[in-house]
């Protein structure tokens, strides 16, 4: 079945420091795109760091290796590098944004070509959780741009935090037991990126 396709924003911002996300309504399919035409200027004071997930700890080549975190003035953003995207395949982001308590706020499902996910608020990771309304949440998992995953959170959703932190799990179908791969490690963090 085709899908509609979702570009995702330019991955490097610009000098300009803005960045524009266009829409491209896709082939047929009622779900609706992932993204709304948005313009959101970057603040200069973004802190984003790039941490890295081994590559190769599953053997093939769905393989999570960079996970990009900005911490913005408006939103926070990740970014995945998933090794491969297709249909069938998912990903679950955790976000931790109240350091006192150890495990993760909120969590966002994302699944390719879907607009079905949403921002959980949950208590652990392993909390089904409650949704959280969020209008302002965009996600983009694009099986036809499939080096990249990623999801953008108003801060105002999440009572705006000042460091996150993040954990994310990518889950693969494959023909036999499907492939899993958490980064950095199962139900870690990697570290906190200040505000
Ligand atoms: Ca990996
Ligand atoms: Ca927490």
């Amino acid at each position: 079945m085709m899908v509609p396709i979702t570009p995702e924003p330019p991955r490097h911002k610009q000098p300009g420091r803005s960045m524009v996300v266009h829409i491209r309504r896709g082939v047929t399919v009622g779900a609706v795109a992932l993204l709304a035409s948005v313009a959101v200027l970057q603040p200069a004071q973004a802190d984003t760091e790039t941490f890295r997930d081994k590559a190769g700890d599953t053997g093939v080549k769905a393989d999570i290796t960079t996970v990009r975190v900005k911490n913005g003035a408006n939103r926070v953003t990740v970014v995945v590098r998933p090794g491969r995207l297709k249909s069938g395949d998912y990903f679950r982001f955790w976000l931790d944004t109240v350091p006192k308590n150890r495990g993760p706020e909120y969590k966002v499902e994302v699944y390719p070509n879907s607009d079905g996910f949403g921002l959980v608020r949950v208590g652990s990771f392993r909390d089904k959780g409650k949704l959280v309304g969020c209008p302002g949440l965009r996600a983009n998992a694009d099986i036809f741009t499939p080096d990249r995953v990623s999801i953008s959170v108003p801060r105002s959703c999440m009572h705006n935090p000042g460091s996150v932190r993040v954990s994310v799990r990518g889950h693969y179908e494959y023909r036999g037991p499907d492939v899993v791969d958490w980064a950095p490690a199962k139900r870690k963090f990697f570290g906190w990126v200040a505000r």
